[in-house]
């Protein structure tokens, strides 16, 4: 036979509420749980595609998993073609708008059936995008939020070592500019000079505000200011690309490869992080990559750290991929890390499976 070929049956959707370890505390929300839909994609050959999603929004599996059923009734008995039913999907839902709940649908079909064509072929997915399986350099996002200031200096110890990182992330936007201060010196003295410090304000901070903060850090040696202000004020963030030494990062909240574009061509960050949720999945950051990497801008990922571990091997700017444990206790085989890396596991496809006892006890009503 010249072509195997999938062919889309069903899909599932399933929403589902783990526990954190650390609670999240940050200027886009309180989350003492965590909220996942997983999807698991069905082929008539009998290979089953599967991803998840993290929509923030507990109750928001109302609205995404509908989203992501219509999409996928409408594909029945098609092959599974992600670059196809990518702009097929776009071009589907635009009249309800291009971005947010459109895209997310979208992209997390797209690393479903990614997951299957990886499967089908037997590879691993970062060797079915033409790369290899190696360790993936990685920061430790799993706390650091915007609590008391007794508290950061053990926790960042403990975030390092968990998976001896070079690099972990802390919140910042607190209510003074002595405060971030104190929070990075607290930080700083547990950890010592060689960990990278990356920082983030979750678009907390007006334009102005940003302004005074970010020169009033900007010799504290941070490793990037990540979102000061609102995602979309690309101007905005063009001006302190512009004035700031520290290197700008933004791109979490980017919907789709064109968001990237005009970032990139507004000048708008030093470095970018896509989110496979809002970015389009893997045919959406495949696409953005590129953009990225004709611009010469290092790259990182956010969030969905095992998919982005695949992809991170085949991006010509690759730069650090944020590390969370949020859907561990879902998957069947959690990622490990050494030496700061996450390790991507040798099987067919991107590795998520569900560990489907923990999927029935932290199930959801959608
Ligand atoms: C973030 C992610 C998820 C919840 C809150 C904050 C953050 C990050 O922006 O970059 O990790
Ligand atoms: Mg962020």
């Amino acid at each position: 036979m010249v072509s195997e070929k999938l062919t889309l049956q069903s899909v599932k959707a399933r929403p589902v509420l783990v526990p954190l370890k650390r609670p999240i505390v940050s200027k886009v929300g309180l989350f003492e749980q965590w909220p996942l839909i997983l999807i698991d994609l069905y082929t008539e050959e009998g290979i089953i595609g599967r991803s998840y999603i993290q929509p923030y929004i507990e109750q928001s599996a109302r609205y995404l998993v509908p989203a992501i059923l219509d999409l996928a009734a409408a594909r029945k008995g098609r092959p599974v073609a992600p670059f196809d039913d990518f702009r097929q999907g776009i071009g589907s839902l635009h009249l309800v708008g291009r971005d947010g709940v459109s895209l997310i649908a979208v992209a997390g079909l797209d690393m479903a059936a990614w997951d299957a064509l990886a499967k089908a072929a037997n590879l691993p997915l970062a060797v079915l995008l033409g790369g290899t399986l190696g360790p993936v350099p990685a920061y430790n996002t799993n706390g650091l939020w915007l609590t008391p200031l007794e508290g950061l200096g053990e926790e960042a110890a403990e975030l390092v070592g968990e998976g001896g990182f070079g690099g972990i992330k802390l919140r910042l936007g607190r209510e003074r500019l002595d405060d971030d201060l104190a929070a990075i010196a607290a930080v700083r003295e547990a950890v010592g000079a060689e960990v990278k410090l990356m920082s983030d304000f979750n678009q907390g901070l007006s334009l102005g505000d940003a302004l005074h903060r970010c020169h009033g850090l900007d010799d504290q040696g941070l490793y990037w200011f990540e979102e000061p202000i609102a995602y979309d004020d690309i101007a905005g963030y063009a001006q302190l690309t512009r004035e700031v030494k520290t290197p700008i990062q933004l791109g979490e909240n980017f919907y789709g490869p064109r968001a990237m574009h005009q970032a990139v061509q507004a000048g708008a960050g030093d470095y970018v992080m896509p989110d496979l949720m809002r970015i389009g999945g893997v045919t959406g950051w495949l696409r953005t990559a590129a953009i990225a990497g004709a611009a010469g801008i290092e790259m990182s990922s956010h969030l969905f750290p095992e998919v982005s571990a695949h992809l991170m091997r085949v991006t010509e700017t690759a730069h650090w991929l944020e590390w969370e444990d949020w859907a561990d206790p879902i998957l069947a085989e959690p990622f490990q890390l050494e030496n700061g890396c996450l390790i991507i596991p040798d099987v067919a496809g991107s590795g998520v499976q569900w560990n489907e006892d923990a999927v029935t006890r932290y199930a959801l009503e959608s």
